[in-house]
């Protein structure tokens, strides 16, 4: 049987053997899925002996994404945007470690396809800038938005990520823009319809230098979490507690439907992803 895994630091909470397992289920293929920890400092040895053993795929989570990326012989675009793979194929241990990031993807089907939002001509607010953040920004930005504002902590770390993107919003119309987090309530921004949070912590009321969260939503705005479960509470409680009809939801679909692309990727065909997340949801009790 083909053998797949996901590697990380620490990766006992990880939720991919039991999505991929429903997804070899729910499509008839024979494969297993297994957690795999590498050290901190060893993840090439890893990837390496994942090799020899003839695995056929991984995932990648943190944190390792960029090492991923770098050690891998092709990355395709959205990887080389990003600097961080979350999915490989592997060839044995002579062939070629191929590299693809579907987290930016995972969370633009989330928003479309599950939660109905409509990206085109949308404004959008990304918190952080980060490994997630550059993970989701080119699928949000090919998803053709009127604009997209990057707030960080740090507003040089913004910049670069923008500037490293800005090709491809111009390809694709979009206004985008870096800022410093504490910036956000003295500037003028169009009310957007969408905010995400993309930072490694869940900010909450005062690590959000935000004071007038309903001035910055358009009616409707929906905010988004990209952890899920517990660690995305503060935020989308947060949130939701700023003003009437600011919708909230977690990055649980998004997980589904990252691995759903990853699936796709090493099997050749498209898993249905609503059973898989409505089966998660009911374990994870959100
Ligand atoms: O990008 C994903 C990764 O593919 C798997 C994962 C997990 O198993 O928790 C989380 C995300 O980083």
């Amino acid at each position: 049987q083909d053998a797949y895994v996901v590697i990380g630091n620490p990766i006992a909470h990880s939720r991919s053997p039991a999505i991929h397992r429903h997804f070899a289920q729910l499509t008839g293929q024979r494969l297993v899925y297994a957690r795999c920890l590498s050290p901190l400092q060893g993840f090439a040895q890893t990837l390496q002996a994942l090799r020899q053993h003839g695995i056929k795929g991984c995932n990648i989570t943190v944190p390792f994404k960029h090492q991923a990326a770098q050690l891998a012989s092709h990355c395709d675009a959205r990887v080389q945007l990003a600097q961080a793979a979350n999915t490989l194929v592997l060839n044995g241990p002579q062939g070629p470690v191929q590299a693809f990031n579907t987290d930016g993807i995972g969370l633009v089907r989330d928003l479309c396809d599950n939660a109905g939002l409509r990206l085109t001509g949308a404004h959008i607010l990304l918190l952080g800038a980060g490994g997630a953040a550059a993970g989701a920004l080119a699928p949000l930005l090919q998803a053709g938005p009127a604009s997209l504002h990057i707030a960080n902590r740090s507003a040089e770390r913004a910049q670069a990520l923008a500037q490293r993107h800005a090709a491809l919003a111009a390809e694709h119309g979009v206004q985008l823009q870096a800022l410093a987090l504490d910036e956000i309530d003295h500037t003028p921004l169009p009310a957007m319809q969408l905010l995400i949070n993309a930072t490694a912590s869940s900010l909450q009321g005062a690590a959000l230098p935000i004071q007038n969260l309903p001035r910055l939503l358009a009616p409707g705005a929906l905010a988004y979490d990209m952890m899920y479960g517990a660690a995305a509470q503060p935020f989308l409680h947060w949130a939701s507690s700023q003003g009437q009809g600011i919708r909230t939801r977690d990055g649980l679909g998004m997980l589904v439907e990252q691995a759903a692309e990853s699936f796709a990727l090493w099997r050749g065909l498209r898993p249905p992803s609503a059973p898989v997340l409505a089966a998660l949801r009911q374990q994870i009790g959100a």
